[in-house]
């Protein structure tokens, strides 16, 4: 039996050197944990497995090898405290040298953003209506059959609807609109006259698109109802709003055109803002380039809403608003405005 603990005591001797020796080599957090579970562990530590053997001890050896066992154990603990701290602070000394912040490298800049240029000829041209007392509205881009065609005299069978390829919701029902134009028809159902509204939006037609035609495009639409309204009145509005969008130097000229849901009907020219009317490759060498389709709103759209066509009379127009901004910003190429290159869009 004395050599049995004589024995023990040596072995905790053993495990204490043969610990602290593998303490001093540790460096990390991890390595320290594992550390503990295998001295110290309260199911499978080392200590642990000697101390099993006390059972068979007699009292006095019991005695002896308890308080080894204690002193190793507290002799570790403490140890482990220690290097704990140290591992901390140096971690800590680690982070702080790895995450510090140099106050002397230059800042991030913040790319700032600004307008798209058809939105910003969007916004001038609404603006221009608004100041000639025009409230701006919003439309639907999915329309019904009603509001896109048939209200506005383009019956199922008419010719008109071959100038406008229909992207189809629900064939013959539901549509992406091919003009803002059922806004006029939504707008008068609602309101009763006076009514002046522009309407800017997107409009779709299923076509083929090439420098100057888009299936998706943007058109404001302008609706005028009131008690007295001439084409003079139609006809001074636009030139004014062509002046102010383009210069005061533009002039105007109607030719007659057709339109099922306006009679008479007129698209607008300007002279060319590129040449002032001398001719260049944008107005082809006419010296007029063409920039909307208007006209005086039709009695039958006006019965159609339910206003008295013998005491209300009105005019309308669509602008396509792409180009606008090509006579504008001298574009040649529709498809830019919504290629998304930066390099096109940086520059306005
Ligand atoms: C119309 O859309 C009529 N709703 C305009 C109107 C409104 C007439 C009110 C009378 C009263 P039009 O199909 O011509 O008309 O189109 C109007 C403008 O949209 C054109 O002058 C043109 O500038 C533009 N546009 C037409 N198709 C395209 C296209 N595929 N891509 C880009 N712009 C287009």
């Amino acid at each position: 039996m004395i050599e049995q603990h004589e024995d023990l005591l040596e072995q905790l001797e053993a495990l204490r050197s043969r610990a602290l020796t593998e303490l001093a080599a540790i460096h990390s957090s991890n390595e320290l944990d594992e550390w503990d579970t295998r001295y110290l562990g309260r199911n499978r530590g080392e200590l642990k497995n000697i101390s099993a053997v006390m059972p068979k001890l007699t009292k006095d050896e019991r005695k002896i090898v308890g308080q080894k066992i204690n002193d190793v154990k507290k002799d570790l603990e403490h140890q482990l405290a220690e290097k704990r701290e140290t591992l901390k602070q140096n971690e800590l000394m680690q982070a702080l040298e790895q995450e510090r912040i140099d106050v002397t490298l230059p800042g991030r800049a913040t790319p700032v953003g600004h307008m798209h240029p058809l939105s910003r000829v969007m916004l001038e041209a609404t603006q221009i209506f608004a100041r000639m007392g025009f409230n701006i509205v919003q439309g639907l881009e999915v329309e019904t059959d009603y509001h896109n065609f048939q209200a506005l005299n383009i019956p199922a069978d008419h010719p008109a609807r071959d100038m406008q390829d229909t992207f189809w919701v629900s064939p013959g029902q539901i549509l992406l609109r091919t003009h803002t134009s059922p806004m006029q028809v939504r707008v008068m159902k609602q309101t009763q006259p006076p009514v002046r509204v522009v309407v800017p939006g997107k409009v779709y037609r299923n076509e083929a698109v090439d420098a100057t035609h888009e299936a998706m495009f943007h058109q404001i639409e302008g609706l005028l109802i009131d008690e007295y309204c001439t084409m003079a009145d139609l006809k001074g509005s636009l030139e004014r709003f062509a002046q102010e969008l383009f210069g005061e130097k533009r002039r105007a000229r109607f030719r007659g055109s057709y339109f099922p849901f306006t009679e008479p009907s007129a698209e607008m020219d300007i002279d060319c803002p590129m040449c002032d009317g001398k001719g260049c490759r944008v107005c082809k060498y006419s010296g007029w380039v063409e920039i909307l389709g208007s006209g005086m709103v039709h009695p039958k759209l006006l019965r159609e809403v339910g206003y008295d066509p013998t005491k209300y009379r009105g005019f309308a127009f669509g602008v396509g608003v792409e180009r606008l901004a090509m006579l504008k910003y001298d574009i040649g190429e529709i498809r830019l405005f919504s290629g998304n290159d930066l390099r096109f869009l940086r520059q306005f």
